[in-house]
C-alpha cells in the first residue's frame, strides 16, 4: 500500500511505519509477460561499450533471466532497451513478479581494467502478449556503482 511520498506503508504489529521503496507492481489484471522495456539513467561513470548488463525478472518461482543488454551508455544519458526473456518462449503472469536484479559483467580488452558504471535510476516495464503494459517498477534513486568486485543490485519491490 502507497502513503506519502512514495513511501510505503508497513504495519507491524499495531505499528505502521515508513519505509523507503521501490514503486513496482503489477498493472491491471494478471497477464502473463512475454517483453520489458528496461530505462537506465547513468549518473558521470559511464557504461563501456564492451560491457554487459545481465537482467532477471525476480519472481515468486525465483529469478528469471532476461536477454542481455550492452553498452555503451553515456555519462549523464538514459538509455532504453526492449528485451524478453532469455528465451522468448518463457512467460511468468505479472501478478508473481516481486522484482528485478542486475549484474553487470566487464569484458576487457588488454589493458582495460574492470569498468565501473553509476546507475542512477532505473525503471521497468512488463508487457503481456497482447503489448499490454502489466508490470511496472521504478526505481529513481537507485545510485548504484557497479565495480568488478560490486556486480549485483537487486530490488524487491
Ligand atoms: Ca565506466
Amino acid at each position: 500500500m502507497l502513503g506519502a511520498a512514495g513511501m510505503t506503508l508497513l504495519a507491524v504489529g499495531s505499528l505502521t511505519v515508513l519505509a523507503p521503496s521501490a514503486n513496482a507492481s503489477p498493472v491491471g489484471p494478471c497477464a502473463n509477460l512475454h517483453s520489458f522495456t528496461l530505462d537506465f539513467r547513468t549518473g558521470g561513470d559511464d557504461l563501456r561499450g564492451n560491457s554487459e548488463v545481465i537482467p532477471f525478472f525476480i519472481t515468486t518461482a525465483g529469478d528469471i533471466e532476461l536477454q542481455h543488454v550492452w553498452g555503451p551508455f553515456g555519462g549523464g544519458t538514459t538509455n532504453s532497451r526492449n528485451v524478453t526473456f532469455l528465451n522468448p518462449n518463457w512467460t511468468v503472469s505479472s501478478c508473481d513478479g516481486r522484482g528485478v536484479k542486475l549484474r553487470m559483467v566487464s569484458h576487457n580488452d588488454v589493458f582495460q581494467t574492470d569498468d565501473n558504471w553509476n546507475m542512477d535510476a532505473f525503471t521497468l516495464y512488463g508487457y503481456s502478449d497482447t503489448g499490454q503494459r502489466s508490470y511496472f517498477l521504478s526505481v529513481p534513486d537507485a545510485f548504484k556503482r557497479f565495480t568488478g568486485s560490486d556486480q549485483w543490485w537487486t530490488r524487491i519491490g
